[in-house]
């Protein structure tokens, strides 16, 4: 069986539905530190679950005879830096707990998201290349690097099965994202529908690399589908399907709701987002295992719209 940590997150929720419809609901333990999406907890097991809490995954694991972990809980990066020591013993207590797990054979393979927040000011900024300068200046960018190092060393020390992706900004409509500095791109749909304006909290010309939720879980499981030996990233893989700034998707959602206003109030995480990319090269990704994004800026604004209307 699979068990989710952090099953009513963005990407938690979505991977549930996707591993519950590929594995049968029974097979797929959704989990999270609270009670959440009423449909997750209902259309298969669900369990209460502290992801930093070594003793108590142990027992889930055993009861359910886990075999592969999907760690999708942590504090992102505007909170990380709201509450910098909680984020990091979250972020990376949780990642320990999975690695040693599987080191000492309880699980035989782990599903850990990075993020293009590993990158710092002064790597390169155009078609960022997987291997490249990085200085992360985030409390959630530190423990992405960090955590990227320490799955490679339980790779490479002790055979441990993990696999990542570096996520862009996740755009999707299921589930509300949590303390993000990408979250702009998921609020900016919610406000041109119910107030036909939106007051933006990055700068207009903040181009970040973005992705749509699709693509995203489609890229997640294709990785985890692959024969461990096709894999030569055991730190986490780029990702890349689009970049915008807020003034682009701003004029594409005008083309469906051509009143639609935005005005730009940057807040402290503008300077979170100064310090990330502005696109990425994720040719290792698509050499090693096949990757490839399906949903442009277009697509993801039609899908957007037609959801939440
Ligand atoms: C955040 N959505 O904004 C996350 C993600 C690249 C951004 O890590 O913190």
């Amino acid at each position: 069986s699979i068990l989710i940590l952090g099953a009513c997150g963005q990407i938690g929720t979505e991977l549930t539905y996707a591993l519950r419809e590929k594995y049968g609901n029974e097979n797929v333990v959704a989990s999270d530190i609270r009670e959440g999406n009423e449909d997750i907890m209902a259309s298969g097991p669900f369990e209460i679950l502290d992801a930093t809490n070594y003793g108590a995954i142990e027992d889930v694991v055993m009861h359910y005879e886990i075999e592969e972990v999907y760690l999708m809980a942590a504090m992102l990066s505007a909170t990380a830096e709201k509450f910098p020591m909680r984020a990091w013993n979250l972020n990376m207590s949780s990642l320990f707990n999975v690695l040693n797990l599987c080191k000492e054979k309880k699980i035989s393979r782990i599903f850990w998201p990075s993020s293009i927040a590993v990158f710092g000011p002064n790597t390169p900024k155009k078609n960022t290349p997987q291997n490249t300068i990085m200085e992360p200046s985030t409390v959630y960018g530190i423990s992405k690097q960090s955590g990227e190092r320490w799955c490679e060393y339980y790779f490479k020390k002790y055979g441990v099965d993990v696999r990542s992706v570096r996520y862009p900004g996740l755009i999707s409509w299921k589930t509300l994202p949590g303390g993000g500095t990408t979250d702009y791109a998921v609020e900016i749909y919610h406000k041109a529908l119910s107030d036909g304006s939106y007051d933006c909290f990055l700068q207009r010309d903040s181009r970040l690399p973005m992705m749509y939720m699709e693509d995203a879980i489609r890229a997640t499981l294709s990785l985890m589908d692959k024969p461990s030996e096709s894999i030569t990233v055991r730190s986490s893989y780029n990702l890349a399907a689009m970049n915008f700034t807020p003034e682009e998707i701003a004029k594409n959602i005008q083309k469906h709701i051509p009143n639609f206003t935005i005005s730009y109030a940057p807040d402290f995480r503008q300077a979170i987002a100064d310090s990330w990319p502005n696109s990425i090269d994720d040719s290792q990704a698509r050499q090693d295992w096949g990757w490839k994004a399906e949903y442009d800026l277009e697509k993801t604004t039609e899908e957007m719209l037609k959801n939440l209307r």
